[in-house]
């Protein structure tokens, strides 16, 4: 695909392997997001099967460490709001190798400037694979892309069907989960519906095998459930997945060796919130900073 000559944007030239993302061509196409125009569509391209080829060689629990002097910023659902995505840059200070990042999800869909929230955290993702963590949501995924506006707005913007086949494709590779210095297990949704489900579980969980995360099964439960202040487990009221309780999560902690679980996609008035006795922290589209863990 030919980028035309009268095309004004900043041009990529990439490497084989994805390398060659630069921090001028995101300022670019950020300023060009705001100024209500596009990029053109061969990078379009090009990056997401970038980022494809990157997360599909990722663990599906992503391991890491946060260095002394280093910063770890989880972030929850973004849903589309770029204006808000900038601001958490803008407040929390900008992805780096010292600063990392982790966005637990739900990216896409109910914001109508998903498009730009994805293509803008996956090139970020290429300038620092290391340091610039993506999990997957449940809205990574095709029947919410379909139902909540993601797959209709790749099409309006792009005029194809291939952006949003992509993306889905570069979806399913994402990683289900992160482990932050051995204590805190990031995930979107939340725990399990079985007690001997362990991190062991989730590392050798072959997600590649299935694109979808269906309607139950580890990968499921891992992006649909929520905590709930009664003991045990409880029906979901999204209809999809279970509640689980104070002392489920306990368990999960202690056998586990974990501090708490950092999970998103529910709403909480402050921005987060910290439940469970202090296991499981729930953080939705405002941002949690972590800083060095010894
Ligand atoms: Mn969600």
């Amino acid at each position: 695909m030919v980028v035309e000559k009268d095309y004004d944007g900043v041009k990529l030239e990439l490497k084989e392997g994805g390398e060659g993302m630069t921090q001028g061509f995101i300022e670019d196409m950020i300023q060009r997001f705001k100024d209500g125009k596009r990029i053109h569509k061969k990078y379009v391209f090009q990056i997401i099967l970038a980022v494809k080829e990157l997360v599909y060689n990722e663990p599906t629990m992503v391991e890491v460490e946060v260095p002394e002097d280093h910063k770890l910023t989880v972030c929850g659902d973004t849903h589309g709001q770029f204006y808000d995505l900038l601001n958490i840059f803008k407040l929390a200070g900008p992805p780096s190798e010292a600063h990392a990042y982790l966005f637990n999800g739900d990216f896409v869909d109910r914001g109508s400037w998903s498009t730009e929230v994805a293509l803008t955290l996956y090139a970020y993702k290429m300038l620092y694979p290391k340091t610039f963590l993506l999990n997957r949501g449940n809205h990574e995924t095709d029947d919410m892309n379909r139902m909540y506006g993601f797959e209709g707005e790749c099409r309006a913007k792009y005029t194809t069907d291939r952006v949003f086949k992509l993306f889905s494709e570069s979806f399913s590779a994402l990683p289900l989960a992160t482990l932050i210095g051995s204590k805190y297990l990031v995930l979107h949704g939340g725990l399990f519906s079985d007690d001997d489900v362990g991190l062991d579980d989730i590392r050798k969980l072959n997600r590649h095998k299935q694109r979808q995360p269906g309607q139950s099964g580890l990968m499921m439960e891992m992006l649909w459930t929520d905590p709930q202040t009664e003991k045990g487990r409880g029906p979901s009221k999204r209809g999809v997945g279970l509640q689980f309780g104070p002392d489920i999560t306990k368990r999960f902690c202690e056998r586990n060796g974990l501090e708490a679980i950092i999970r998103s996609h529910e709403v909480r008035m402050e921005g987060y919130e910290v439940e469970h006795d202090g296991r499981c922290i729930t953080g939705k589209y405002h941002y949690t900073s972590i800083c060095a863990f010894p």
